[in-house]
């Protein structure tokens, strides 16, 4: 596994929410000084969500931007990712490390503090955990954890040094709030995805405010 410097803010594509290609909206969030983009597709099939993945890592790539795959260790392998995004019911992180090789940048969705607990000891080099507050861009959203549970996941994981994901409802006005109950980065859907063309400009403004 490689030693990963999380950048402070994380961004999640949704073609759905934006009106927009995975490539797209890569363009835009590079435009911005992103530097790791997940690419978030639950309504594609491989074939389509292949193609575009190929699009925005060439997209992501000429900037200098990482690319993860959520979900699809298959779409990451082929489409040579930097790495994938897992969530508990996914493919085990144990595996997709196998699939995937020593130098992939692994992440893990945790939903409170014991899956957080355990997640520790998997070989991952992230840890999502989430929902912090309350969101509309998931289905069948886990409970709330909330700043003080996000406070618990961070001591919780103090015997290992492990990045940790804030994920959930942050927008401008609490992401500082997330950074400072113990999160490395905070991971965004809504707050930097629209379909206005304003992409560019909030994942600007979101890192300014945690400047
Ligand atoms: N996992 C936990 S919450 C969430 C995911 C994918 C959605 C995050 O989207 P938003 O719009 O930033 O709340
Ligand atoms: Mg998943």
């Amino acid at each position: 596994m490689r030693e990963l410097v999380l950048p402070r803010v994380y961004p999640i594509t949704d073609r759905r929410l934006a009106g927009l290609s995975h490539a797209e909206q890569v363009a835009q969030l590079v435009a911005g000084g992103a530097k790791m983009i997940q690419l978030r597709e639950k309504h594609l099939e491989a074939g389509p969500f292949y193609e575009q993945a190929l699009a925005a890592v060439g997209v992501a790539r000429a900037h200098g931007a990482l690319v993860i795959i959520n979900d699809r260790v298959d779409v990451a392998l082929a489409v040579q990712a930097d790495g994938v995004h897992l969530g508990q019911t996914d493919l085990p992180p144990e595996a997709a490390r196998r699939l995937l090789g020593r130098r992939a940048i692994i992440g893990f969705s945790t939903h409170n503090v014991e899956q957080a607990m355990a997640a520790a000891r998997l070989p991952i080099d992230y840890l999502a955990i989430g929902p912090i507050f309350a969101t509309a861009s998931k289905e069948k959203p886990d409970p709330v954890v909330g700043l003080e549970g996000l406070r618990r996941v961070r001591a919780s994981l103090e015997a290992r040094d492990l990045p940790l994901v804030a994920i959930g409802g942050i927008t401008h006005a609490n992401a500082r709030s997330v950074i400072e109950a113990g999160a490395d980065a905070v991971a965004v859907i809504s707050a930097v995805v629209a379909p206005d063309g304003s992409i560019e400009r909030r994942f600007r403004d979101l890192q300014q405010a945690l400047a």
